[in-house]
């Protein structure tokens, strides 16, 4: 063992990226082409492939003209580095067109992982990929033959900003999240993996997907589970996955002895989420495992029940054990609702997320011992002031209907149990339900919901971690307040970008205004809904009004 981990520290290096990053065509669904968001003039963007104990190097410039941009390193802790993180507003200012930034990092995970745009909504536009840490210790070193990565993403035939209008509007008071067009299999459909027969191949699975959870199963064969977004499992048997946005799974899957036929590698999303299912909307993606070009792709055979593994089952090969009692608690009640502009938000205690001024990172380093204050840091941020080694419970009650995953950056946590549906929230007599981590990571970390329509209408809360200590450890590279320049983002002073008094939050980004009292939702809807039927009437009149007058035709279907 210590002979390997010298021979991973001897082979680390230095990884660097020079990224283009611009707007570029495709069509990976073969539906629509639509410009999408690429590197290099390239889309999908490269996979990343890099050895843990490496650094990174990232040189971007945001070539794309229209749209600030940023990277997240997904699933990456940047310890001692939350400036490399990558959230705009949170731990740096976001890219400016024509502007440039370098991400510097060490890697000291390992696992499968993903780099996406943090600038809302932008990752659906293409702007994510998957990025492989390899482990010198990988505890399944010599099972297998070789590596494949898949990933699995929804799609939707329009771009973000029109989409994000539509969805944050007074016109969508349910707050409906648009239903993606097609689903992609490494961002294509029909996708062949080529195998050969006996072998064994370590198949790490990404969600890069905006809004879908995908189920995940190959035709004939079964997995083996041995990694759950970077942390290393004991196997477990599973014939179908469920892969959360942004989740990402590494199964074991050993090829049949014979070639004389191909299997279908299928993922269907879960419908569930969508508030509607058009008839049109093929909600599954066909890929194979490739043994025999010469044998036919059948189609693959119809599921009547999804039988999922639970990822509460896993148990990590390092053994670590449960984090002790926490000293702090944080009750997270998630909820839907309107405000008075009559749009659809979503609320950690009936706070919105908004983004600051000033990134909180930045509000951080210039407030002093004011750090340690949640108020300077903005209502709207959702703060939660952290102290080092804290061991910190969260606790998420989820007053939706629906289901959410959520990210922590800079921290894994340890997942204890889970409610069962609609079990109403944690009962603190009960015993832990809820996910601690250890607050061994000074830095600003967003606690977020990763369907892209949720984090886009609030569903984020800010943790301001050992604010102190940070003050004195960390220092911001020159380029990136020269990045805040350029984006015409102030670097200093509260959420509001005051410095004289770091207390006054006056001129701060604030929340859309309540519901007017005894307005409910339901009203809203039901005059949305009048308008709109009224409106259509009208434009049923106007357009038969202007319709030549003809024999036959037209309204014959
Ligand atoms: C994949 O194959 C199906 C069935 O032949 C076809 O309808 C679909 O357009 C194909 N997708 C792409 C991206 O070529
Ligand atoms: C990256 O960070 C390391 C450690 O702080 C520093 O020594 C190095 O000069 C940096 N490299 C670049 C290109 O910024
Ligand atoms: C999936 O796509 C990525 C990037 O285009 C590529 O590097 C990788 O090899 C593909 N995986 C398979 C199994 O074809
Ligand atoms: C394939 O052949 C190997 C070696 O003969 C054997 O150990 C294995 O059980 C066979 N696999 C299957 C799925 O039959
Ligand atoms: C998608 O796959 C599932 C599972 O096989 C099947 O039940 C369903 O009918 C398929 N849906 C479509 C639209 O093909
Ligand atoms: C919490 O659980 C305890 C013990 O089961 C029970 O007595 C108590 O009524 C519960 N409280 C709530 C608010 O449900
Ligand atoms: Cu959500």
């Amino acid at each position: 063992m210590s002979l390997a981990i010298v021979l991973g520290a001897a082979s680390a290096a230095t990884v660097q990226y020079n990224f283009n990053i611009t707007w570029v065509t495709a069509n990976p669904d073969g539906l629509h082409p639509r410009p999408v968001i690429g590197i290099n003039g390239q889309w999908p963007p490269p996979v990343l492939n890099v050895t843990r104990g490496d650094r990174i190097i990232a040189n971007v410039y945001n070539g794309l003209g229209n749209q600030t941009t940023s990277l997240h390193w997904h699933g990456i802790f940047q310890n001692g580095t939350t400036h490399m993180d990558g959230a705009p507003a949170v731990t740096k200012c976001g890219i400016a067109p024509g502007g440039s930034f370098t991400y510097n990092f060490t890697v000291d995970q390992a696992g499968t992982y993903w780099y996406h745009s943090h600038t809302r909504g932008q990752y659906p536009d293409g702007m994510r990929q998957a990025l492989i840490v390899t482990d010198p210790l990988n505890p399944y070193l010599g099972q297998y033959d070789e590596e494949k990565v898949v990933s699995l993403s929804d799609w939707y035939p329009d771009q973000m900003p029109g989409l994000l209008k539509r969805f944050i509007s007074v016109t969508n008071p349910t707050g409906a999240e648009p239903v993606p067009n097609s689903a992609l299999m490494n961002d294509t459909q029909n996708l062949t993996v080529s195998v050969y027969p006996g072998k064994t191949y370590l198949i790490r699975l990404v969600n890069v997907g905006a809004f879908a959870s995908q189920r995940f199963w190959i035709e004939g064969h079964t997995m083996q589970i041995v990694e759950v977004d970077g942390v290393w499992t004991n196997p477990l048997e599973a014939n179908m996955l469920y892969i959360s946005a942004a989740q990402r799974y590494s199964v074991l899957v050993t090829m049949k002895n014979e070639s004389t036929r191909n299997y279908p590698m299928m993922a269907s999303m879960d419908t569930d989420l969508f508030d509607n299912v058009p008839t049109s909307l093929n909600y599954n993606v066909t890929g194979w495992l490739g043994y025999n070009d010469d044998a036919e792709r059948a189609p693959a055979a119809s599921i009547r029940t999804f039988d999922t593994a639970d990822d509460m089952d896993l148990f990590p090969t390092d053994g670590l054990s449960l984090y002790p009692e926490p000293n702090h608690v944080i009750t997270l009640d998630l909820s839907m609702d309107n405000l008075g502009n009559g749009a659809n938000y979503a609320f950690f205690n009936k706070i919105i997320y908004i983004s600051p001024k000033v990134p909180s990172l930045y509000t951080a380093l210039s407030s002093g011992p004011a750090a340690t204050d949640p108020t300077i840091y903005g209502r709207s941020t959702n703060a939660f002031i952290i102290e080092k080694g804290e061991i910190v419970d969260i606790v998420l009650n989820n007053d939706d209907t629906g289901k959410h995953p959520f990210h922590l950056h800079g921290h894994g946590f340890q997942v204890i149990t889970r409610s069962a549906d609609n079990a109403g929230h944690y009962n603190a007599s009960d015993k832990h339900e809820f996910p601690p981590f250890v607050a061994d990571n000074p830095g600003i970390w967003l606690f977020h919901c990763h369907l892209e329509w949720h984090m886009a209408s609030g569903l984020a809360a800010t943790m301001i971690e050992a604010p102190l200590p940070l003050q004195r450890s960390l220092v911001i590279p020159q380029n990136h307040y020269q990045a805040c320049n350029e984006a015409g983002t102030p670097t200093g002073g509260n959420a509001a970008g005051n410095i004289e008094n770091i207390y006054d939050l006056s001129g701060a980004n604030i929340s859309p205004t309540p519901l007017p009292e005894g307005f409910t939702a339901r009203g809203i809807i039901a005059i949305v809904f009048s308008c709109l039927a009224a409106i259509l009437g009208l434009v049923t009149i106007v357009w038969y009004g202007l319709a030549p007058i003809s024999g036959q035709g037209s309204g014959s279907d």
